[in-house]
């Protein structure tokens, strides 16, 4: 199962610019999260793509990940840096609140994460942000912020031109009819 997964993650890689990996394995122990992230670590070293661990900062710190992904309920951001290092990437979901955000930023999150944009199957979710919020948040801060949340090749336009630094996609890379490379590629046309 693990090298499916690193060869899959290795045809996502070859399709296009790719800035982060997120490694997202829920209801996964930590052991066997371990032993299947390995191989898609050194892969993303190999490629220069950072490896971000959701939702734990301790599985983040036990891999050596280059950084974690926090939830609101999954641990504060400082204690991720003090844990994790200066180095670190520390990410903090924010959902459509510029409370939260303002919290993150000032708690030294490396970016934050606005969402859902769209509907997506992915995930259950609770909030729907709105584009304005990147325009806001990308005018007034440094700290990038990212869009998730139903993503596709086709409607992230929009969230670029508001001003999203990067964009979270899963379904539309994972789940492309084309496969992974195709799935990464179809984004190559919103790069300038
Ligand atoms: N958080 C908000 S939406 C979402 C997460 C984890 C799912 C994103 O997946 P997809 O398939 O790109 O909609
Ligand atoms: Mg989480």
């Amino acid at each position: 199962m693990g090298a499916d997964f690193a060869e899959t993650l290795r045809e996502a890689l070859d399709g296009g610019p790719v800035a982060a990996f997120q490694l997202r394995l829920k209801g996964v122990s930590d052991d066997e999260t371990i032993r299947l992230a390995e191989p898609l670590q050194r892969l993303c070293a190999e490629r220069d793509v950072a490896f971000i661990v959701n939702d734990s900062i301790a599985l983040a710190k036990r891999l050596g990940a280059d950084g974690v992904h926090l939830g609101q309920g999954d641990g504060d951001p400082k204690e991720a840096r003090r844990i994790l290092g200066t180095a670190a990437q520390i990410g903090v979901t924010c959902h459509d609140s510029r409370h939260l955000a303002m919290e993150a930023g000032e708690a030294g999150a490396d970016y934050v994460a606005f969402g859902a944009f769209f509907p997506t199957a992915t995930k259950t979710v609770a909030h729907h942000a709105d584009p304005a919020i990147l325009t806001w948040w990308s005018s007034l801060m440094e700290v990038p912020c990212v869009a998730i949340g139903g993503i596709t090749a086709d409607n992230a336009g929009p969230l670029v031109e508001a001003g999203a630094d990067f964009l979270a996609i899963s379904s539309a890379v994972w789940g492309h009819p084309h496969g992974p490379a195709a799935g990464v590629a179809a984004f190559g046309k919103l790069l300038g």
